[in-house]
């Protein structure tokens, strides 16, 4: 396969980006993603300055490939931790969650590739302007934080905006979903969910677990009152939340209700109160693989659905 424009502007081997999932995203998930020829990403998500630099140092101890570090910019520590990917002139930068814009400076000067995570054409064409080397259109579909368009319809009207190359997320997760991703104009692919239960994933096992469990119309998203849709796998938490989102309760209560959430799945795997951050492909999550075995079966799988594709064309 022509490893494309994405894998050769930034010296990885096949098109994945293994997307930065907050509280999940360490230094060994990222390491054997990029150890298996895609780009691993450490999570910054509200970790503090100390914790990002150990991560990193701890992947370049882990790995000699290029690996990113995601930034999420809601996050009290986004300043900090912008200063220190500068100066551990990691290869890539994401950002997510917000609008990038007052670090890029800092980002170009370092030499590092700063490639944002987009909701919309608007966003697109602020992050060309500002200086991306590409950016990652994100579909409702995925888990966590999202915006309003799917992944259908937001991919290829971000590709007829910009001029720099445009990596789909959102409901992808397997060579079907690579394959129409590229079909849309994308030319390389992020994914979160399948890799939560890849076996370099540390999360708690009950995480993994409620992944594999997981059917079509497991996840439900709560926080929009608030102005920050998140999408997870529907259980107590999510249906307390959504009793009381339209209710009078203060925007301050609200909060309080999410709050640590992340970290009681990620950490205790509390099955009723953690909130688990789930893409809505969940339902074709169905066994624990090695990273490479995740990343082999997605170029595969794309592989064999390009070329089956011919017939309709003819
Ligand atoms: O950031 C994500 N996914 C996330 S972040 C996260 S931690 C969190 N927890 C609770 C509340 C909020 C965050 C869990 N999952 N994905 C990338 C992403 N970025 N999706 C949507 C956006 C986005 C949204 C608005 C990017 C830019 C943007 O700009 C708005 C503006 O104008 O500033």
């Amino acid at each position: 396969m022509n490893k494309g424009i994405i894998a050769e502007m930034l010296g990885i081997d096949y098109p994945v980006f293994q997307g930065g999932m907050a509280w999940i995203a360490d230094a060994k998930l990222a390491a054997a993603v990029s150890e298996a020829g895609g780009l691993g990403i450490i999570a910054a998500g509200n970790a503090d300055a100390d914790y990002v630099r150990e991560q990193v140092r701890k992947a370049k101890e882990l790995t000699d490939k290029p690996f990113g570090v995601n930034i999420m910019l809601l996050s009290p520590f986004a300043d900090d931790v912008a200063q220190v990917v500068a100066e551990e002139k990691v290869s890539v930068v994401t950002t997510g969650a917000g609008n990038p814009s007052k670090y890029m400076k800092l980002w170009l000067e370092a030499g590092i590739k700063v490639i944002p995570v987009v909701p919309s054409v608007a966003m697109a064409k602020l992050a060309e302007r500002c200086g991306a080397a590409a950016v990652i259109a994100e579909g409702g579909e995925s888990g966590g934080h999202i915006g309003e368009l799917t992944t259908m319809a937001l991919v290829p009207q971000v590709c007829d905006a910009v001029n720099i190359p445009v990596i789909a997320a959102g409901g992808i997760a397997d060579g079907r979903g690579v394959a129409a991703a590229f079909a849309l104009g994308a030319k390389a692919v992020q994914i979160g969910t399948r890799f939560l239960v890849a076996e370099e994933c540390g999360i708690h096992e009950n995480y993994k677990d409620k992944i594999i469990k997981a059917g079509d119309t497991a996840t439900a998203v709560t926080g929009r009152r608030l102005g920050h849709p998140v999408r997870s796998i529907r259980n107590q938490f999510t249906r307390q939340y959504a009793k009381v989102e339209y209710t009078d309760i203060s925007d301050e209560e609200l909060e309080k209700l999410a709050e640590g959430k992340l970290r009681v799945a990620v950490q205790d795997g509390d099955e009723k109160n953690g909130c688990f951050l789930s893409g809505q492909i969940a339902g074709m999550v169905t066994k624990k693989e090695t990273c490479s075995e995740i990343i082999s079966s997605l170029i595969s799988g794309a592989e064999e659905i390009i070329g089956g594709l011919e017939i309709w064309v003819k």
